[in-house]
């Protein structure tokens, strides 16, 4: 470890800043390994001077100081003092203008951090501390500032120069050298600051506000990456249209640019007017993008086109709060994707991540409230807690208000809080005020609490009576720090179906508290346990519980399976219909890990079957939706249901499942398949995406029949595909069924697409995901590849990071797989201790291992924690997890 032992910190410990920056000049000139940066300041107190500790402390990590000016006069070494990770000027005035000079190594900056360079780009990434590594500065979001910077740099190499806001002057310099100079007329902290110069092909468009004002839209790659950007301006146009009509939000600047890098931390960067993104969500073409990244790309840009109002504008006082911008634009980002394609579909995607991802970090070593109050290393809250939960804690808040209550929220929040720096509990305080002063006060523990929560559910019905009731006894099992938790106030959707498939009306028998307790079918839970008795109820119904997924949590109730089935085929609500072909399947197919696990034979339940071949022949289900019900649960999803988690009999089962319908349904299978496998003119309609992925689906479940016919059958389709949805499902399911084809055509997809890095991090994924134990022979081979590059993010996540979601080989039992990705996360870790951290969480199971896995896990972690200068982004996930 670097810090015998690193710091924590704590929410309770926020302190507004002494010093305040309001405007800050920054001038570059640009080298691969000696960047020289100047930054000119004006600093002031922030509040009574005479109070204040006289000591200015600046935050600043892996730079070169070279001088100081406080109101132009040069500071000597008696005036200033270099600390651990910063510099103190001692004995400042009221107000001054600060002028530092430091320089910098873009090309030695491979934790992609601060300033650096992606190939030939040099580029930043700032939030949430890398502007700290670009110059000394008060390097915390509410810290907000009006930017200008020039940038200069050699004109042939670097012929595009950007930062935020608007181009104010430009000009010609000796030594072959340009500038151009930016200004960004609104305040905003560092994280949001972005430069960016390179050799860049340009792809541009137009938009006109609702006000008329038109709109400069750029897209910037590397050359020949042109024609791949069309996808992503239109996405562009899309949301900036659906920010007017859906919030009343019009874009502010003249200029709106993005720029695709290769190497990346994340998925993008929503910088002022300047937006940086990982080049997987702006590149996309029918040839070398799948459907699903098409659906990636719209929704990344909508994203950080959404935080420009949602993050930017309004942005976040300390980290703690990083859900209040993450949480609300997600939500705004899966309602326009909602909004762009299928709704249903959409929205099932959404809680399958939730689902597969969030409950299982909800259930781990690294659980945290979407507000958590306390970190070592804030780079690891970018979380799918803080993102996907944030998101549905937010659409509950829009689910109590409604819609139009909700837009009236984020109307007083903009009118209240436009140009600050701000909590969530003035978020909630917006909402509030615009709904006649709604009560959230114990809806606020969502914000507080970690853990996702357990419905246990009861009914019954009185015939005589008329009556059924629903006995709803909520909790949530303790977490890390949190033994106990209160109860929540959830948004709980409702639906009595009655035996011709029709919903009962719901009137309640008895109101007991002052707030409706049921309002549009959505019930109010709020109690530890209640009871809702409902009248008019003529024959026993079917419940269909926690409707569109209304509140994030998991359900355990005493119905009967047959009410799955017939949920399957009769609920209203097209999620549930959705959700209970999946609740049947995780049932059925724990008890068969059980029986595996004891040496029963398999067998698989007969009306499951039928059922399911139902699905298979219903034409009246859209594509898409057939395709997502038909895919029976992920081994992530079943494991969440086992105490000791079985990964060899999870796999087997989930195998058995596969085969036993497919040869059931062989013959409707295949005919589906025929029928959608016709030539057709390519389109990204929901229409035909729905298309290819149900034809894909249908393909895998045929392979899994083991008649050879199909290896043919994926293999014509690998050769004849036209677009690269239908080639990679084909590569995939060739290499995962080991084909004879398997070889050949890892071969050819190679020598076809060695040029393209993003279709080799699919070629690299598809490899690290078969299973058998020759995958982590083949895993190590790869590593020396000519594609792979350890310091380009995306194609460590493809190999390495697919490699700890292998289940049967990462897990295996004779621990090469643990020991394989302990060397790789003490190697990564000396590169990109963000990268490292984020596979240090594959250990997440280790509590839930079976003893001899759990003992090989263990070694891992000590081994890791022992190692000299560990980051803390390694050490916080680690020693949590060893904990
Ligand atoms: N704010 C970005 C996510 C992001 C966070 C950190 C990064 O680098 C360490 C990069 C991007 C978003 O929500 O899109
Ligand atoms: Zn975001």
């Amino acid at each position: 470890m670097k810090d015998a032992s690193p710091q924590t910190i704590f929410l309770k410990d926020y302190t507004p800043s002494d010093y305040l920056i309001s405007k800050i000049h920054l001038t570059f000139d640009l080298d691969d390994t000696n960047t020289q940066v100047i930054s000119k300041m004006n600093v002031s107190a922030n509040y009574d001077f005479k109070s204040l500790k006289r000591d200015l402390v600046l935050n600043g990590e892996e730079l070169t100081l070279n001088k100081i000016f406080v109101d132009g006069v040069e500071l000597g070494a008696d005036q200033y003092e270099l600390i651990e990770d910063g510099l103190v000027i001692k004995e400042v005035k009221e107000e001054f203008i600060l002028e530092i000079h430091n320089t910098i190594n873009p090309l030695a900056n491979k934790a992609l951090d601060g300033l650096y360079k992606s190939g030939s780009i040099f580029c930043t990434q700032n939030e949430p501390e890398g502007f700290r590594r670009i110059t000394y500065f008060i390097d915390r979001p509410d810290i907000m500032a009006v930017y200008t910077t020039k940038v200069i740099a050699d004109k042939a190499k670097y012929p595009v120069l950007l930062s935020n806001g608007n181009p104010i002057d430009s000009g010609d310099l000796e030594g072959g050298k340009h500038f151009v100079e930016w200004l960004d007329p609104f305040v905003k902290p560092s994280y949001l600051y972005a430069l960016v110069a390179g050799d860049l092909g340009l792809v541009q468009d137009e938009f006109t506000t609702m006000s008329g004002r038109k709109i400069d839209l750029r897209i910037y790659v590397d050359k020949g990456n042109e024609s791949k950007c069309d996808h992503a301006m239109e996405s562009l146009k899309n949301s900036m249209r659906w920010d007017e009509e859906v919030y009343g939000r019009e874009y502010d600047l003249d200029i709106y640019m993005i720029v695709a890098v290769d190497a990346f931390n994340m998925g993008a960067m929503e910088n002022k007017g300047l937006n940086i993104f990982n080049s997987a969500y702006v590149l996309a073409d029918p040839k070398t993008a799948t459907d699903s990244n098409f659906f990636g790309v719209e929704g990344v840009i909508g994203h950080e086109y959404f935080h420009n109002w949602t993050g930017n504008r309004i942005t976040c006082r300390d980290w703690f709060q990083l859900t209040l911008k993450e949480g609300l634009t997600v939500f705004r980002d899966q309602e326009f994707s909602s909004d762009m394609n299928s709704r249903v579909v959409n929205r099932i995607a959404n809680i399958k991540t939730l689902k597969s991802r969030q409950f299982v970090e909800d259930a781990g070593p690294t659980a945290h409230p979407i507000k958590p109050s306390s970190y070592i290393e804030i780079n690891n809250f970018y979380t799918m807690t803080i993102y996907e939960k944030g998101s549905e804690v937010i659409r509950m808040i829009h689910t109590l208000l409604g819609a139009d209550g909700f837009r009236k929220g984020t109307d007083k929040y903009f009118e209240l809080f436009d140009g600050q720096a701000v909590t969530t509990e003035d978020f909630i305080h917006a909402m509030s005020v615009a709904n006649d002063n709604y009560d959230f006060t114990q809806f606020k523990n969502w914000y507080h609490q970690a853990g996702t929560p357990m419905l246990d559910i009861k009914t019954s019905y009185n015939e005589a009576a008329k009556e059924y009731s629903i006995t709803v006894t909520q909790s949530c099992k303790p977490t890390p720090g949190q033994d106990e938790k209160k109860p929540y106030h959830m948004p709980f959707g409702l639906g009595l179906v009655s035996k011709d498939g029709a919903d009962f009306p719901l009137k309640l028998k008895e109101v007991f508290t002052a707030q409706p307790q049921i309002e549009e079918n959505i019930l109010h839970l709020t109690q530890e346990s209640e009871t809702f008795t409902f009248t008019g109820i003529d024959h026993e119904p079917v419940p269909s519980f926690n409707r569109g997924f209304s509140a994030p949590v998991n359900l355990k109730s005493d119905r009967p399976l047959s009410d799955f089935v017939f949920l399957m085929a009769n609920d209203n609500d097209e999620y549930n219909r959705y959700e209970s072909a999946q609740a049947l399947a995780i049932e059925l197919m724990s008890c068969l890990v059980k029986d595996a696990a004891n040496g029963v034979p398999l067998k698989l339940d007969a009306p499951f079957i039928k059922a399911y071949g139902e699905l298979i022949k219903d034409e009246s289900l859209d594509n898409s939706f057939k395709a997502l019900i038909l895919d029976i649960p992920s081994e992530g999803i079943l494991h969440q249901a086992q105490d000791v988690v079985d990964f060899e009999n999870t796999f087997k089962v989930r195998k058995f499942v596969k085969e036993t319908l497919a040869k059931t349904y062989e013959q409707e299978l295949s005919a589906i398949y025929d029928s959608l496998n016709v030539d057709k003119e390519y389109s990204l309609s929901p229409e035909a995406m729905g298309e290819r992925e149900l034809k894909n689906l249908v393909l895998g479940l045929l392979l899994s029949t083991g008649n050879s016919k199909y290896d043919d059958l994926a293999y014509e389709q690998f050769v004849k595909a036209t677009n690269m949805t239908d080639e990679f499902a084909a590569l995939t399911m060739i290499i995962h069924s080991d084909s004879k084809y398997a070889d050949e055509v890892i071969e050819k997809f190679f020598i076809k697409w060695k040029h393209e890095t993003l279709v080799m991090q699919k070629w690299l994924t598809a490899q690290a995901s078969a299973r058998g134990e020759k995958t982590l022979g083949r895993v190590k081979e790869l590593l020396s590849n000519e594609v792979y590059d350890k310091s380009v993010p995306n194609l460590v996540r493809s190999l390495i990071g697919t490699f700890t979601a292998n289940y049967t080989e990462f897990h295996n039992t004779s621990g090469v797989g643990y020991e394989f990705i302990t060397n790789q996360i003490i190697d990564i870790d000396k590169l990109n201790p963000q990268m490292a951290s984020r596979l240090a969480g594959s250990f997440k199971d280790y509590k839930r291992l079976p003893s001899d896995l759990k003992a090989l896990v263990k070694t891992s972690l000590e081994r890791i924690l022992a190692e000299k200068d560990i980051s803390r982004n390694v050490y916080e996930i680690v020693s949590k997890t060893h904990a």
